[in-house]
């Protein structure tokens, strides 16, 4: 594209206006870096609290702290709005609404198609459309295209339109949204240069890559990799524990390789809102075009199968006491979908919760991040709202189980071990805390009841 694109020069003087479309993980995050590369940016969301709050200068997103978004906002360089007519004011438009999947695991674009309609209202002619959220193969030029096209305008010739997938991981204290490199495809050469130019000013890295799907396909693959190589540390723990081999220690042998490896760590399932959905994308996508995501579909099956496999443990442990699951009081200690934060989207522990509760036990947990589990009406369990218990003595004293499903930094694991009677410990971070509690791994029995060089299967030795 020649300098004399009016766009390009409005991007060169930073007198481009930016839009962002949906204000939360993702989208806040980003509309501060545009604010900060010297953009005024316009933030639009259907919350008004969000929009309010925001325009008070009150962040609700973690990674985004109010005195740097109060700064931002009593400059005029950002501010938010649930007006979406206001769409025409702005040069370029980033779209980053969320792309849930149905209960049958087809992805549901209804917030992506309503975000299209609102910019095709008020699309001109200059304007630059990036779709971050996300999604299948061949969205942006299949659903976005044709609702952009519709009143005449032409992708590459009068507007331009872009697949930017979000990387943002929330909490990271290394990774933020400007410094982690941004893969960026277009409709066409004149969309990516359109992409590019605003990006390069925002992000410290752009991937360009060659089309709009293939910028769709990065992330997908991205996030499949890791929910395939999660799946088989789940498996790889299930043949430890057909071996009586500790897995951890296995996986720590592993990942002293200094090549080739990757470490992953087995668990009580897969939650969050990105590794058990993402894949589906995909495998929606290629089932339309007659080809079957086995790796998919398989890995899934295991992580899926994992709250059975915990349970089953549980069960297996209080045999061992000659106590039944039904009629005991267990905790579920931890119960965000994964450490140090208080995201319940998918965890496990719900799973493992009704699992627990479907053969007859009490059960309670304890959450430093998640106070309560609201009764929202298709989470079932028993008893909502649940709230979390406090860890004292007392409570870990009357209990027959602690199944230790999420390792968050600040409870006090000796505790536990001191005055529970038993601890099923789904992520190995007991090992080498000892007590009163017979400490019970994903697999095996543990370390400290195995002498060095016992044979595979054979009963521990007497001392
Ligand atoms: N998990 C395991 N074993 C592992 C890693 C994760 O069982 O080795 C479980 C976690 O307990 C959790 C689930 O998988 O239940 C997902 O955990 P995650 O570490 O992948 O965290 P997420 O869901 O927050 O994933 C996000 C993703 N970020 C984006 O999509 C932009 C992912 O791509 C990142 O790799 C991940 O954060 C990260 O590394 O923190």
């Amino acid at each position: 594209m020649t300098a004399a694109n009016p766009l390009h020069t409005k991007i060169d003087e930073r007198a481009a206006v930016v839009g962002v479309i949906g204000l939360g993980y993702v989208g806040l995050p980003l509309a501060v870096e545009t604010a900060r590369s010297g953009y005024r940016t316009l933030g639009f969301d259907v919350a008004e609290a969000t929009v309010a709050g925001i325009n008070a200068g009150h962040s609700h997103i973690q990674d985004v702290p109010s005195d740097m978004l109060s700064a931002f906002v009593g400059e005029g360089l950002l501010s938010a709005t649930t007006d979406m007519a206001r769409l025409g004011e702005c040069d370029a438009i980033s779209i980053c609404v969320p792309t849930p999947l149905s209960k049958t695991k087809d992805p549901d674009l209804s917030y992506v198609a309503s975000a299209a309609r609102a910019v095709a209202a008020t699309l001109r002619p200059g304007q630059l459309v990036i779709l971050e959220s996300t999604t299948y193969p061949g969205t942006t030029r299949e659903v976005m295209l044709p609702i952009l096209e519709e009143g005449g305008l032409v992708a590459g010739e009068d507007f331009y339109l872009c697949f930017s997938p979000e990387r943002v991981d929330p909490g990271n204290p290394v990774w933020h949204t400007r410094n982690t490199p941004k893969v960026l495809g277009g409709i066409t050469q004149e969309c990516l240069d359109a992409g590019v130019a605003l990006y390069a000013r925002v992000f410290d890295t752009i991937v360009a890559v060659e089309s709009a799907e293939a910028a769709e396909l990065v992330k997908v693959y991205e996030n499949t990799f890791r929910m395939i190589n999660i799946a088989l540390a789940n498996e790889l723990a299930q043949a430890c524990e057909k071996l009586d081999v500790d897995v951890w220690g296995v996986i720590e042998a592993a990942a002293t390789k200094p090549f080739g490896f990757m470490k992953f760590t087995p668990g009580p399932g897969l939650g969050g809102h990105c590794i058990p959905l993402d894949p589906h994308y995909l495998s929606w996508k290629m089932r339309t075009l007659q080809y079957k995501t086995r790796m998919i579909e398989l890995a899934s099956e295991i992580n899926a199968e994992m709250p059975e496999y915990v349970v089953r443990k549980v069960a297996d442990a209080l045999n061992g006491d000659r106590k039944a699951v039904n009629g005991s009081r267990v905790l579920v200690l931890g119960i965000a979908y994964k450490k140090d934060i208080d995201d319940l989207r998918e965890s496990p522990a719900l799973d493992i919760i009704g699992l627990l509760q479907g053969r007859g036990a009490e059960v309670m947990y304890h959450d430093p991040f998640c106070p309560m589990i609201q009764d929202d009406g298709h989470t079932a369990l028993r008893g909502l709202p649940m709230h979390s218990v406090d860890l004292t003595p007392e409570l870990l004293d009357g209990l027959d189980a602690v199944v230790l499903v999420t390792d968050h930094s600040r409870v006090d694991y000796s505790l536990v071990a001191e005055h529970a009677p038993l601890v099923v410990d789904t992520r190995g971070v007991t090992r080498g805390v000892s007590g009163r509690a017979r400490m019970v791994g994903l697999s095996g029995r543990p370390a400290s009841e195995r002498r060095a060089g016992t044979p595979l299967g054979a009963p521990a030795l007497a001392r």
